[in-house]
């Protein structure tokens, strides 16, 4: 087990995030969200940065849940204070301005199924479990997910798995649209690396765009979102990357960005 909870690989702006406690599942306490934090308030200032994968240490978890040991003797201000601060961590990764990935192996459980709902993308290794499995331990999901849930499945679907609790394997959550892939586990990592590579090697400038466009206009009405869209369009002709993106089309070459 290494010394701090969450390994940084970073290679070129393409950085690779590890929670890692495997003893524990990689389930989260509040030093591995301090950390977590801390490693995302860095990152989100970087202009260099091209995408982020995020990943649990081994192959049996992604993250287990809240760590349930370090909650179970906590005072309604306590686990709001809990609640907070990993609301306000997973805030930090759902608005880094770079495509996120959670590549899932294993076990995906409450706050890790939160952790995965607040990145871009989720590729999962077919022995991944997810659910949402709080009701079996006398609480709701904390950690956003009664709210990011439905926004990605919808509300029947969120409303199955947070009541019943159960565990659906990789496949129900490709069908249900909770994950973008899944692959057999050998061939997950050499995916997720094409996948970051081909992420990162787009227009930074286009693809930041992309993301604002789609997160910022989730949150507005039709027209309003409309507006924001053709407001980062016509931003796009501002710099060099629509230059050589359109010059290397007609040339007939890659474009370098
Ligand atoms: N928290 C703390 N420790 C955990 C957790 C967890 N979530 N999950 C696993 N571990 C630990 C186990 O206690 C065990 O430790 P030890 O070896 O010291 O006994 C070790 O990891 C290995 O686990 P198991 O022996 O249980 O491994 P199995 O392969 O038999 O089972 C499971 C794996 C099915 C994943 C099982 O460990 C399990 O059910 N874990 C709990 C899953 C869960 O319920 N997650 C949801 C937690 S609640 C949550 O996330 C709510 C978030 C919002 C909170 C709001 C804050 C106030």
């Amino acid at each position: 087990m290494s010394d701090t909870p969450i390994e940084v690989v970073d290679n070129a702006g393409i950085v690779r995030l590890t929670i890692s406690r495997p003893k524990a599942l990689n389930a989260l306490n509040s030093d591995v969200l301090s950390e977590l934090e801390r490693v995302l308030a860095e990152l989100e200032t970087r202009n260099d940065l091209r995408a982020v994968l995020i990943t649990g240490a081994g192959e049996k978890s992604f993250v287990a849940g809240a760590d349930i040991a370090e909650m179970r003797g906590k005072t309604p201000e306590e686990a709001r204070a809990f609640a907070r601060q990993a609301l306000a961590t997973f805030k930090r990764l759902e608005t880094l301005p770079v495509p996120t990935v959670a590549l899932v192996n294993g076990f995906c459980l409450g706050g890790g199924c939160e952790l995965a709902l607040a990145c871009d993308w989720a590729v999962a290794s077919d022995n991944a479990i997810f659910g949402q499995p709080e009701v079996l331990l006398g609480v709701i999901p904390g950690f956003g997910g009664t709210q990011r849930l439905p926004r990605r499945v919808g509300p029947a679907m969120a409303l199955d798995l947070c009541t019943t609790g159960r565990k659906i394997d990789a496949n129900e959550a490709l069908r249900i649209g909770l994950v973008n892939r899944v692959m057999p586990q050998a061939e997950l990592e050499a995916y997720a690396e094409e996948l970051t590579k081909q992420l990162g090697g787009n227009g930074p400038q286009s693809v930041r765009a992309t993301k604002q466009a789609i997160h910022d206009g989730m949150e507005q009405d039709l027209d309003s979102a409309l507006a924001l869209e053709t407001a980062l369009f016509s931003f796009c002709f501002a710099g060099d990357e629509q230059t050589e993106g359109m010059s290397a089309f007609v040339e007939k070459r890659k474009p370098n960005f």
